[in-house]
């Protein structure tokens, strides 16, 4: 038994070096809530705070991602680390995982006399009685997920601060000194935002910083035996269908936009593109089956040796997998989804395939997007160019 006691000695010591070796950082930290939307708004969020981290020099603390279940009032919080991994985005600027930050160096960096929460400007409360006009607020934990993020670190702030009108455009201003003036490391060592510092859609200019982002061990691994046990061998083009309801009811706001939601992937960030239209966001079937099989017939024709055998589908409701099979199934294709729904390792699995097609309004395919565009891998939108377009420009080439 002495070399078990040995073993855990040796463990115990080699813990405690290494958390010891967290060292404070004197340019200070930025702290913020993902509070708005789902995965991929959480993920344009990321990119943005973490330029913003950059550009003010203080170390960004990896927030959890924020989930929501079915059936449950209080979301929930995913350590930023079950997905991607924290090593590669130190490459582009130092990061601590919350929770690191919080059992190792908030105590002496953070105590809870001292932990502010930043807003631009007063917050109201859904709480009536809360709101004092003479003592305005952020009410950074009022609602969900407000109060159960914060609560999964047991952080509660004594004070608020309205940073208006600072903002985190710090590409395109001299913004970044004028927080660094405003509120210097020393005497604020923690910036905690309600919400991202950072806009939605993620900036042009911060597209990139998507390849610090390496998905974790498990999601890789469980993304390539996906692909090796149950596809077929060969090419294979992955799909993403967002038609769920709350999807439907999105796609209403399409006629009094410019943009919406993740659009200026497809239509530029000033429209140079094109404008919206309905079918962007909510594909018919047939244009579906339509523009699946003129894909791989293009394949098929620039890029023989490579041939598509399978498509992958990944959806938030209807897979299609029926009509898909069918259309498909002249050309000796077959098609597939992930056999239990799991958003994360769909991602993945898009990102590794040959040709995707998503949807040009949806941030999660605005996710898959920019992974493959910092692979070099190719990605197509639903419906985009127009198909009337389309045409008009085919009949222009034939004349
Ligand atoms: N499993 C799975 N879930 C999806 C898919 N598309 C959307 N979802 C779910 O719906 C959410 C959509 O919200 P969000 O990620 O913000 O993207 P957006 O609303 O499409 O811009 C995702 O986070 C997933 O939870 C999909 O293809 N597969
Ligand atoms: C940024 O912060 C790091 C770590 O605190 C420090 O070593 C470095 O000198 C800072 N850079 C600038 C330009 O202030
Ligand atoms: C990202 O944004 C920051 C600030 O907005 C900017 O300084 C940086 O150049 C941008 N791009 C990349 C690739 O970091
Ligand atoms: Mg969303």
């Amino acid at each position: 038994m002495q070399w078990l006691q040995l073993f855990i000695y040796l463990i115990s010591l080699l813990i405690l070096k290494t958390a010891a070796q967290i060292e404070r950082d004197e340019n200070g930290y930025i702290a913020y809530c993902p509070c708005m939307g789902r995965f991929g708004n959480q993920a344009d969020h990321f990119l943005g705070s973490l330029a913003f981290a950059k550009a003010l020099n203080r170390t960004l603390i990896l927030p959890p991602w924020v989930e929501y279940r079915k059936g449950e009032m209080r979301s929930r919080q995913v350590p930023f680390d079950t997905y991607f991994e924290v090593e590669p985005l130190q490459d582009y600027h130092r990061v601590i995982l919350m929770s690191d930050f919080m059992t190792q160096l908030a105590a002496e960096l953070w105590p809870t006399a001292e932990r502010v929460s930043f807003c631009y400007m007063e917050r109201k409360s859904l709480q009536q009685e809360k709101n004092d006009p003479a003592a305005p607020n952020c009410h950074a934990k009022d609602g969900n997920p407000f109060g159960p993020f914060w609560d999964t670190y047991s952080i509660d702030f004594v004070a608020s601060e309205f940073y208006g009108p600072l903002h985190f455009d710090v590409h395109h201003s001299a913004i970044a000194s004028k927080w660094q003036n405003n509120y210097p490391a020393d005497k604020w060592p923690v910036l905690a935002f309600t919400g991202a510092p950072a806009s939605f859609p993620v900036q042009h200019e911060n597209r990139s910083l998507q390849k610090y982002l390496k998905w974790s061990r498990k999601y890789r691994e469980s993304a390539r035996e996906f692909i090796r046990n149950v596809l077929p061998r060969g090419a294979f083009v992955g799909l993403h269908l967002r038609n769920g309801i709350d999807w439907v009811r999105a796609c209403e706001h399409i006629k009094d936009s410019q943009q919406l939601f993740a659009s200026p992937q497809c239509l530029g960030y000033k429209n140079e593109r094109g404008e919206l239209y309905h079918e962007l966001c909510m594909p018919t079937k047939e244009a579906i089956v339509r523009q699946l099989k003129r894909t791989i017939k293009n394949v098929r024709q620039t890029q023989p040796t490579n041939e598509v055998k399978s498509v992958f589908v990944a959806s938030d409701a209807n897979h299609m997998i029926g009509e898909l099979s069918s259309a498909l199934s002249r050309m000796d294709i077959s098609v597939h989804k992930l056999p239990e729904d799991d958003p994360y390792l769909d991602l993945a699995i898009l990102g590794q395939s040959n040709h995707f097609i998503g949807n040009c309004i949806s941030s999660y395919t605005a996710f898959v997007k920019r992974e493959r565009d910092s692979h070099g891998f190719p990605s197509y939108f639903w419906s985009f160019p127009r198909e009337k377009e389309r045409q008009q420009a085919k009949a222009h080439e034939e004349l």
